[in-house]
């Protein structure tokens, strides 16, 4: 069964597919965790979709932020379509939105919280480690993935986990954020986000700043 999910999952357009079943997730904050979302949840079906290392090279505002949103809906997309097909085989699945909307959201601090963190959700399923930006370095592609994640009632043996693939003793993460959001621990979304998501002169949306992510070295394809 963990093979028939990974292959459905690569065969719908996913880049790596990794399972977590869901003991990994005991130290998820309270009303973050699988269960909260879905009662009779037992596994997380976790997988990414690489995005082209092109955008090392380029001004994040037009190219970088058009793409993300069409890779997001893209993960949802593949999300969507697995979760019926695993319905197919006799289970029950929820796909669950990659990056949003959520609920959380504290407007004095800007800090809002996906209604169950991708990154940590990949960590468990054994496709990379936290980085010191915080965000996911999977095993072939570094960070510049986006994450998906269905669950389901299926209980699915859990994949190994990944050894830790961020650097010792780089900062370079840390020390190239313009704001200086990064503590190697989380993100102070404060920070981040005022300068990070703005509005052009001709008023459309655009993502000033993805230097954290570009920067980071622990790349192997
Ligand atoms: C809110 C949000 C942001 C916020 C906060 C980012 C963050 N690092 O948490 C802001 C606006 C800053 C942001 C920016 C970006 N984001 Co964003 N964002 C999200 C979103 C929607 C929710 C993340 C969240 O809930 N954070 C708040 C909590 C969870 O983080 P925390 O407070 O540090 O959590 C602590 C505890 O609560 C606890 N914890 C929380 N959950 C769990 C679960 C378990 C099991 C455990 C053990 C512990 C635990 O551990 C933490 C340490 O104590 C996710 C999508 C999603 N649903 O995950 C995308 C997501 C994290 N973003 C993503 C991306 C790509 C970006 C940007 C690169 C976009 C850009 N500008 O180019 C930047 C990167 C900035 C950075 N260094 O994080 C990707 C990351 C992919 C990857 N490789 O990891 C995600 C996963 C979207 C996706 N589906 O791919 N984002």
């Amino acid at each position: 069964m963990e093979q028939a999910i990974k292959r459905l999952l690569i065969g719908l357009g996913a880049d790596d597919c990794g399972i977590a079943g869901v003991d990994r997730f005991a130290g998820a904050p309270t009303g973050f965790h699988p269960t909260d979302i879905y009662g009779d949840c037992r596994s997380v079906v976790v997988f990414v979709k690489r995005i082209p290392k092109g955008f090392e090279h380029v001004s994040p505002r037009i190219c970088y932020t058009r793409n993300t949103d069409i890779v997001v809906a893209e993960v949802d997309r593949i999300s969507y379509l697995a979760s019926v097909q695993i319905e197919a085989m006799g289970a029950n699945a929820v796909p669950v939105p990659c990056d949003t909307p959520y609920e959380f959201f504290d407007a004095e601090t800007l800090t809002g919280r996906g209604i169950l963190s991708m990154r940590h959700a990949a960590q468990k399923a054994g496709l990379g480690s936290l980085g010191k930006n915080t965000l996911l370095i999977h095993r072939a592609y570094g960070n510049r993935v986006t994450i998906g994640a269905i669950l389901t009632n299926l209980d699915l043996a859990s994949d190994p986990l990944c050894e830790d693939l961020c650097i010792s003793g780089c900062r370079l993460c840390l020390d190239c954020c313009p704001t200086h959001a990064l503590d190697g621990q989380s993100v102070n979304q404060s920070l981040c986000r005022p300068y990070t998501y703005t509005t052009n002169a001709r008023g459309f949306d655009v993502c000033n700043c993805n230097t954290c992510r570009m920067v980071c070295p622990a790349i192997v394809r």
